[in-house]
């Protein structure tokens, strides 16, 4: 495989002096379930920590209250499920009608593998001309359907770890990690995605470049932190970073803030919540 190995890091997104919200990108967030609700508001943490200039969080109508209780500074969207699968309801028709007012969209983190999901991934895979970035039980959904994707309207990126690939590619955890690169250029190349494959050492590519994230420790392997990669990749590529460099940029950053975490806190004692506290430290180390 011909394939441009980039050590050097992106540069940031612009910071304009004469800048408002709408500049650092309107960025949404398809996450979260009842039990899970942590997941959407650590994806929306991620997504506000990572400069998205205006954060929405779409999740199931009954957890909004809940989502929206721990920050006031993403807005929350409920969406009502009807019993044929259906989206319904007034934040339906304004995510499926609106949809390219987003500078990018995530789906995926904490929501389960219900029909509406698959609907909504087809959808935004095919119509979405911005980054749809797909996580978690988004790539689950894609993994079990036996459908194809449709053509993608847009740039997509996916951010599986090893149990989540293993599930997109039908082989063994073992066979990947044996050489987690090329599995992820065949992957990237075939699917016309960036790949994001996690896990220390954690591999970026687009099927003709790679790249391998230094920063991060095992403190991150603890539930949530991926979610929060999330919300930061999807901001990253809201403000307009193409995306192998936002994805890239996301993974040295979230695992930055692991590691100045970890230096105050310890690894064992590390939580997912933490790298939203330590982002601020990481991007003051990239400036
Ligand atoms: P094993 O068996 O442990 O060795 P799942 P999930 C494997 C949400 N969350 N290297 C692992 O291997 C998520 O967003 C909500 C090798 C096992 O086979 C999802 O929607 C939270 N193997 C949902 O939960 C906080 C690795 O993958 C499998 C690996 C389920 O996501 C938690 C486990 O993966 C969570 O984020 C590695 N580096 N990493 C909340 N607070 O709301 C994973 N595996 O079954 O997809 O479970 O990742 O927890
Ligand atoms: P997820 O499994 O989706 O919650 O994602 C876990 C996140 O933590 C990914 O970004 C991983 O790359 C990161 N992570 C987990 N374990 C480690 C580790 N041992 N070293 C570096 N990063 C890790
Ligand atoms: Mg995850």
């Amino acid at each position: 495989m011909n394939l441009q190995r980039i050590s050097d890091l992106p540069p940031l997104p612009q910071r304009p002096v004469d800048s408002h919200k709408g500049t650092f990108g309107k960025v949404l967030v398809i996450a979260g379930s009842a039990g899970m609700s942590g997941a959407a508001s650590l994806s929306g943490m991620g997504a506000l920590r990572g400069g998205a200039g205006l954060v929405f969080l779409a999740v199931p109508h009954e957890i909004q209250s809940i989502v929206a209780a721990v920050n006031p500074c993403y807005l929350t969207l409920p969406l009502h499920v009807e019993p044929s699968g259906h989206l319904t309801g007034p934040s339906a028709k304004f995510l499926l009608g609106q949809i390219d007012d987003f500078a990018a969209i995530a789906i995926g983190p904490g929501l389960g593998k219900l029909p509406w999901v698959q609907m909504l991934i087809w959808k935004l895979y095919a119509e979405l001309k911005q980054p749809l970035i797909i996580d978690a039980d988004a790539l689950n959904v894609i993994a079990a359907s036996n459908q194809h994707l449709p053509a993608a309207a847009g740039p997509r990126l996916f951010t599986p770890h090893p149990g989540e690939f293993a599930r997109l590619t039908g082989k063994s955890i073992s066979e990947i990690s044996e050489d987690r690169e090329t599995h992820a250029c065949e992957y990237a190349q075939q699917q016309q995605v960036v790949l994001l494959l996690k896990g220390a050492d954690t591999v970026i590519t687009d099927g003709s470049r790679i790249t391998v994230n230094t920063t991060g420790n095992s403190g991150m392997s603890t539930g949530g932190t991926g979610d929060v990669l999330t919300g930061l990749l999807t901001a990253l590529c809201g403000q307009g970073m193409p995306a192998f460099a936002a994805a890239q940029l996301a993974a040295h950053l979230h695992g930055l803030a692991g590691d100045l975490a970890a230096e105050d806190l310890s690894q064992p004692a590390l939580i997912a919540s933490d790298l939203i506290d330590y982002l601020p430290d990481a991007w003051l180390q990239r400036q």
